[in-house]
């Protein structure tokens, strides 16, 4: 059996960047097209160190993961960095947990993160033009509307690769 390989495959790129909050945050995420739906594929160092949860405060990672309804990173250094990006990317009006863009979070080893997975939640030229974003905290998955994953940390504006 032969396998011709597709003449055309889209994917889609964010750098990303860290705020005030993580400033040797760096990395970036790649969307590919494939069958049945869309690998990310996302690396990224600099990540701040582990803190367990103390009294009422979060711990410190796994990091929040998902994608923000504008590609706008701007404000890094603000108390309240990547306002610009806006809340979660929810095209099917879903609630926190299950919008299409809340990706599993992201653990770091000594500050450094590697990791892929499949969605068919939507394609590459969906997440075109909004931006993902790397939260302090973990996602609950359940709090309303975006998980209490905290304060944004590292943000990249998703853009079309070639
Ligand atoms: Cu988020």
């Amino acid at each position: 059996m032969y396998y011709p390989v597709r003449q055309r495959v889209s994917r889609a790129y964010a750098e990303v960047q860290g705020s005030a909050l993580a400033p040797d945050l760096y990395g970036y995420v790649v969307f590919t097209d494939v069958p049945y739906g869309t690998e990310v594929m996302v690396e990224v160092s600099g990540l701040p160190p582990y803190q367990p949860a103390q009294g009422d405060q979060a711990p410190i990672g796994p990091h929040g993961f998902h994608i923000h309804q504008h590609a706008d990173c701007g404000s890094a250094d603000k108390p309240e960095p990547f306002q610009e990006a806006g809340g979660h990317w929810n095209p099917t009006n879903q609630p926190h947990g299950n919008h299409a863009g809340d990706f599993p979070v992201l653990f770091s080893n000594n500050g450094y993160a590697r990791m892929s997975f499949f969605t068919n939640a939507f394609s590459v030229e969906d997440v075109i033009g909004h931006s993902v974003m790397i939260h302090q905290n973990p996602d609950d998955y359940r709090s309303q509307p975006s998980g209490d994953a905290g304060k944004r940390i590292g943000c990249g504006p998703i853009m079309a690769l070639q």
